[in-house]
């Protein structure tokens, strides 16, 4: 039986947890909350991820072989990082590019997406469609810089086509 429980919805958010769970070859099964008929509110799965949200995982095997809940996409990459001692550099200063990134993924660009979604959902929001409108228009601009800048980041590989591409 699989230790990992993945808690998740078709989303990116959950995309990148299983996407790390498959490079980091555990074994691992999913478990679908439909957060589009409220089942991430359900008190069983409150229980494991307070603030209503997927992505979230469970692992058997935590620290000292204990269980444990981990929600927030960011907090789950690291836990899984340091357990498979895996995408996460040693030397200090590349650790801290990967902390960087992640950061800048989870605080700068993850949450226009978010916003975009939600407010252009006339089911559960009122809001206009010029709120809806300016939040695409500031996601296309964010996400303009964010490729100019993600193509000078060292991390990108030096032969990647994405630096020479146009877009
Ligand atoms: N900061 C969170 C965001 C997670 C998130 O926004 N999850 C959405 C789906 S992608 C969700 O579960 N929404 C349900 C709700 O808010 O009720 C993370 O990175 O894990």
């Amino acid at each position: 039986m699989a230790r990992i429980t993945l808690f998740a919805f078709d989303t990116p958010n959950a995309r990148k947890i299983s996407v790390a769970l498959e490079e980091m070859e555990l074994d691992y099964r999913v478990e679908v909350v439909n957060i589009t008929k409220d089942e991430q509110f359900k008190p069983s799965f409150l229980a494991i991820s307070p603030n209503n949200k997927i992505p979230a995982i469970t692992d058997l095997d935590g620290p000292a072989g204990e269980p444990i809940h981990v929600f927030e996409s960011g907090a789950i990459l690291l836990y899984l990082a340091e357990k498979t001692k895996r995408f996460l550099p040693h030397d200090p200063r590349q650790r801290i590019q990967a902390y960087e990134w992640l950061m800048f993924q989870m605080g700068g660009f993850g949450p226009m997406p978010g916003q975009v979604h939600h407010f252009s959902d006339s089911k559960r929001s009122k809001t206009n469609a010029t709120v809806c409108n300016a939040s695409v228009v500031k996601l296309a601009d964010f996400m303009a810089s964010w490729i100019a800048v993600w193509l000078k980041s060292p991390t990108l590989p030096k032969n990647s086509r994405l630096r020479t591409s146009r877009f």
